[in-house]
């Protein structure tokens, strides 16, 4: 078993032992019956995948036993295993090459935002890129002190400006200076914000239109974080980011403490968003690009 695979196991074993593996424990020498579809679609939506993309998968699964004329439930593991990685993404790193390349970051308070900020710093530093941060989120002056704890940490430099400056302005300074000293890559941590709030929502509207006007195409990149702890409810969370802004991708953070990491299935097909980076702890080297394969056999390994 490699490393990264054991660590991925072992971020998921919240979510194998409250939900999967309920699912696992379904399968075995029993006869697929009329009832096992709806048992099974229970299982699947206590496991936080939602109620339409379980029934996707239910649709898919219920031809395929057809087709292949399948009798037995171990027969069907197999099969629902296959159609669940079809569900999920198997992302390449992402395109670093504007010089510089701006990511936003967005999503509600809370979310993993400014630690996934530092752990793609971390990762970006480590492929060889000079990392400017960008402390947008200027709401509280605690969020611009932790965003300075972790540049410190990760040694890469930050533009900071004082607690109820515009958000804009931090925004486009940052992005200027990314251009002038000739930096890699911005990695810019917006305030989170309730999805609910109106004003908020209009407001990230702006910073997005100013990171443009400091750099035409900015941002090249622009990131949704998930705390997958709150399950379905993410999902509407992005929703609500993605009618204010264009958003490229997401994270799911905190999948090591969630017990409903079943929630990735649903992203791409109910946001149309991949999933790029998965956060499987605390430290500055458990942010991983999203492996569907490890995630699917990490849910269900007993
Ligand atoms: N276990 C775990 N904790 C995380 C992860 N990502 C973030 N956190 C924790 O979640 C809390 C909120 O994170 P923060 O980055 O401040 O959220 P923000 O408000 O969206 O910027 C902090 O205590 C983080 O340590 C993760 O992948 N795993
Ligand atoms: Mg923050």
């Amino acid at each position: 078993m490699s490393d990264l695979f054991k660590k991925w196991r072992e971020s998921l074993t919240k979510t194998r032992d409250v939900t999967f593996g309920k699912v696992a424990s379904f399968f075995g020498a029993t006869e697929i019956k009329p009832e096992s579809w709806d048992q099974l679609e229970e299982l699947l939506i206590q496991a936080d995948i939602g109620p339409e993309t379980t029934l996707a998968l239910i649709d898919k699964c219920q031809v395929q036993v057809e087709r292949l004329g399948y009798t037995r439930t171990e027969q069907l593991y197999d099969l629902l295993k296959t159609e669940m990685r079809g569900l999920l993404d198997q992302p390449l790193e992402p395109d670093l090459t504007h010089h510089p390349t701006v990511i936003m970051v967005a999503g509600v308070n809370g979310s993993g935002k400014t630690t996934s900020i530092a752990k793609l710093a971390a990762r970006y530093k480590k492929m060889g890129k000079n990392v400017l941060l960008v402390a947008a989120d200027t709401y509280r002056a605690a969020a611009i002190d932790q965003l300075e704890v972790w540049a410190n940490r990760v040694d890469v430099p930050i533009i900071t400006s004082q607690q109820n400056n515009d958000p804009g302005a931090i925004t486009y300074d940052g992005i200027k200076s990314g251009i002038s000293r000739g930096m890699d890559v911005v990695l810019v941590d917006t305030a989170g914000r309730l999805h609910t709030r109106y004003n908020l929502m209009e407001e990230i509207k702006k910073v997005y239109r100013v990171a443009d006007k400091a750099l035409p195409g900015a941002p090249h990149h622009s990131w949704i974080v998930l705390d997958t702890t709150t399950g379905q409810n993410a999902l509407q969370q992005a929703q609500a980011f993605g009618k204010a802004v264009k958003l490229t991708g997401a994270i799911l953070a905190k999948l090591d403490s969630s017990a409903k990491g079943g929630m990735a299935f649903a992203i791409k097909r109910q946001l149309g968003l991949p999933v790029l980076y998965a956060g499987l702890g605390e430290k500055l080297d458990d942010l991983q690009l999203f492996d569907r394969d490890s995630f699917v056999e990490g849910i269900f390994a007993r």
